[in-house]
């Protein structure tokens, strides 16, 4: 753990986006979380994809819930608007955010804990009613703030730090968030920053909701063998489906790649993935096609990673709900109050 304080000065040649940001700019707080854990390794990621996407930091707005990994908002991002929930609840309050502003970039960070267990409930419906967010679980098997118990997206068979094995079924969070209707699904490891930055920023681009698994070794509490969280289990049997780039504008792709090895998924904001095929037969857009492989690849142990579903003409709640494009402050008097004449024939258009 450390606790000293950042130089506020930096280097003059640090290196801007077009907006003129330094990496710097994107950062938080220092890290109070133990040295190697993989969460800080997340924040790490997010503050490259954001640099990299050119985003204004008063525009995003991270929300979480409760434990290490709900504690890593205050460690990126230092400039843009956030919300420590409760234990479970980010996606309501996610959502309550959303609806009243959808300006803005939603940014969901959440453990493993906290969305397969007590928020279980809140992250179905926040995915199958299509809240245009980023999703994040850093998953690491265990509740590591209070210190290492199984979570339930601890393997069935896996043992814990004292040697106890768990007995119970793991719920994959990936095959609900597919089975719900997610229109980004993937799932990377904090270990594998350049799999994980372009999937956070095309997450970032995708509109709906996304859903990013990242698979974060705890390693006070769930970094040994007999873990199937640790970094050795995850670096042994981590099995990519693609790799991506991402490009926004309308810039040609120019990245040189084998004939027949790179698809081109262009989204409806014009921002373009060149998803880099691992396994030749894998296609993003079949959602059935990527549960079953899944079920069969976790079956062998193996813990499939990259962009696993996307749907790019995919809708949100907004336009479900058909609500009104400008966010909710800023309505005035007359937009919100129509008159009496305006609510009499909603109240005849009743009876
Ligand atoms: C309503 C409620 N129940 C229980 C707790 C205790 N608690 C705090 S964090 C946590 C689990 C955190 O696990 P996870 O979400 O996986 O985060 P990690 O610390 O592993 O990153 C629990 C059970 C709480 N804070 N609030
Ligand atoms: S207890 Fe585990 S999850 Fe929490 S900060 Fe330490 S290594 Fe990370
Ligand atoms: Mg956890």
């Amino acid at each position: 753990m450390t606790y000293i304080a950042k130089p506020k000065l930096h280097h003059p040649k640090l290196p801007t986006n077009k907006l003129g940001f330094t990496r710097r700019d994107y950062e938080g707080a220092v890290s109070t979380l133990c040295a190697g854990c993989g969460h800080d390794s997340i924040s790490a990621a997010i503050i490259q994809a954001c640099f990299e996407l050119d985003l204004p930091p008063h525009r995003i707005a991270k929300l979480s819930g409760i434990g290490c990994s709900s504690k890593t908002p205050t460690y990126f991002l230092g400039a843009s608007h956030g919300f420590n929930s409760v234990h479970g609840r980010m996606p309501s309050v996610l959502t309550g955010a959303n609806l009243a502003n959808r300006d803005l970039i939603y940014l969901g960070v959440s453990g493993d804990g906290d969305s397969a267990s007590i928020g279980l409930g809140q992250f179905a419906h926040s995915i199958r009613r299509g809240v245009n967010m980023v999703y994040i679980v850093e998953n690491n098997g265990v509740y590591g703030l209070t210190k290492g118990q199984f979570s339930a997206t601890a393997d069935r068979g896996s043992k814990s730090k004292k040697g106890v094995t768990n007995t119970d079924n793991a719920i994959d969070l990936v095959a609900i968030a597919l089975q719900l209707g997610a229109t980004f699904v993937a799932r990377s490891f904090s270990g594998d920053k350049s799999q994980l930055v372009p999937l956070i920023a095309a997450a970032i681009e995708h509109k709906g909701a996304a859903f990013i698994d990242v698979i974060s070794p705890c390693i006070a509490f769930n970094n040994h063998s007999g873990s199937t969280k640790s970094f050795d289990y995850v670096r042994e049997h981590n099995d990519a489906v693609n790799r991506l780039d991402v490009i926004t504008g309308r810039d040609p792709i120019t990245v040189d790649y084998a004939p027949g090895t790179v698809q081109v998924v262009e989204q409806h904001d014009g921002t373009r993935l060149a998803l880099r095929k691992i396994d030749a037969d894998y296609d993003v857009h079949d959602r059935l096609a990527a549960m079953t492989f899944l079920q069969k690849h976790a079956a062998k142990g193996q813990i499939v990673t990259g962009l696993l579903h996307i749907d790019p003409e995919a809708n949100d709640l907004h336009d479900r709900l058909d609500t009104v494009a400008t966010p909710l402050n800023r309505l005035d008097e007359a937009a919100l109050c129509p008159g009496s004449a305006a609510l009499d024939k909603i109240n005849a258009s009743l009876r």
